[in-house]
């Protein structure tokens, strides 16, 4: 006599156990596969006895279709599963969260108008030269006749150093060893870092650049320094400059001269950058002091020229619309980036 509910008992508590679809492949073959163990209980059938037929056929299909469904029920419960597990490990993502983003470098403002002008120069066949930071106090001030205990010392605070040497105070400091170098003719810029022991505000830092610019050679005139200056603040603003020149001092031109552009901002109308007054003070210039020749090698009888010494921070400030000058030095990458090019 067959058993046909121990049977589906124990094909259930088999089946409860099965954790995986390939293990539930084999159940399925071990029952009603080929030769599963419903499958050899239909082969009997024919061996059953004709009155006992049709209730053998009804418990053993009863059997088969039980397990079937239990098979179904275990497929549809693996397939649920895996679109529930997947759901669970999804990493849900919050769109609001701030990235973590590389902030991208970019030139600092002095480099790119530094690049400007010296491309500028280079093209009116000025030759670019390096100065140092550090100075002989000679080259700072004597070779460009400011002598000891001279007053023109005091319009520059200097930063001393221990063994007697300065960080430079203006770029005109590079002028001799330049002059020594090439000796006349000679057309050359040299931009640079400077040094004062300033007060601090929103144009003044002790750490500021300039472009130093000398033309040396027979019959140089101011017209030639009106027409460089002119040709190289047109090209630096995109547009048609004014120039004027005022009576400056320094000890180391004669004459010397305040160079003043007409306002790019208002073309000389008067607004806020130029103080209403439709010009600004811009760079202090000259024709070179025969002294300074002389401390330079070349003979001033023969040679003339000028020169001319850029604050070139301001002249950043300008293009880029900075209004403080220490931004320039503060890495402040965010003010830096957001400095809008003229
Ligand atoms: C000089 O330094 C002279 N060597 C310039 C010169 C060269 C004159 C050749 C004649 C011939 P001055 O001290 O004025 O000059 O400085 C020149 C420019 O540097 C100033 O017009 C200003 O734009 C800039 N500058 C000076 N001090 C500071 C500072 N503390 N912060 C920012 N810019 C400054």
């Amino acid at each position: 006599m067959i058993d046909f509910d121990k049977i589906l008992k124990e094909a259930q508590e088999e089946l409860n156990n099965i954790t995986s679809i390939i293990d539930l492949n084999t159940f399925f073959q071990t029952y009603l596969g080929k030769a599963g163990k419903v499958t050899e209980l239909m082969k009997l059938m024919k061996e059953i006895p004709n009155e006992e037929k049709k209730n053998f056929g009804l418990a053993v299909n009863n059997l088969k279709q039980t397990i079937s469904q239990n098979i179904e029920d275990k497929e549809k419960f693996f397939a649920e599963k895996k679109i529930q597990d997947s759901i669970n490990n999804t990493k849900l993502i919050d769109l609001t969260v701030p990235t973590n983003k590389k902030i991208k470098g970019s030139l600092h403002p002095i480099t790119i108008v530094q690049e400007k002008v010296i491309n500028i120069f280079l093209s009116m066949g000025f030759t670019v030269e390096d100065g140092n930071e550090i100075e002989t106090e000679y080259n700072n001030f004597e070779a460009v006749n400011v002598p000891k205990n001279h007053p023109a010392r005091d319009m520059q605070d200097t930063f001393y150093l221990d063994n007697g040497q300065v960080l430079k105070t203006h770029t005109s400091a590079a002028q001799n060893r330049i002059m020594k170098k090439y000796g006349a003719p000679l057309k050359a810029i040299f931009p640079g870092r400077c040094f004062r022991n300033e007060e601090l505000d929103a144009s003044h830092e002790n750490t500021f650049f300039q472009i130093e610019g000398m033309m040396i050679d027979k019959n140089v005139s101011i017209s030639n320094l009106i027409y460089f200056m002119k040709e190289m603040l047109t090209q630096v603003f995109g547009k048609e400059i004014q120039v004027r020149l005022r009576p400056g001092f320094f000890p180391f031109v004669e004459p010397g001269f305040e160079l003043d552009i007409s306002c790019p901002y208002c073309n000389g109308k008067g607004c806020r950058v130029c103080k209403q007054g439709g010009w600004i003070e811009l760079c202090p210039c000259g024709m070179i002091h025969p002294n300074v020749l002389k401390m330079g090698g070349i003979n001033p009888d023969e040679y003339q020229g000028f020169a001319f010494g850029l604050g070139f921070s301001r002249l950043a400030m300008m293009n880029y619309d900075i209004t403080e000058i220490r931004l320039l030095n503060s890495g402040n990458i965010t003010a830096l980036s957001q400095a809008k090019i003229k």
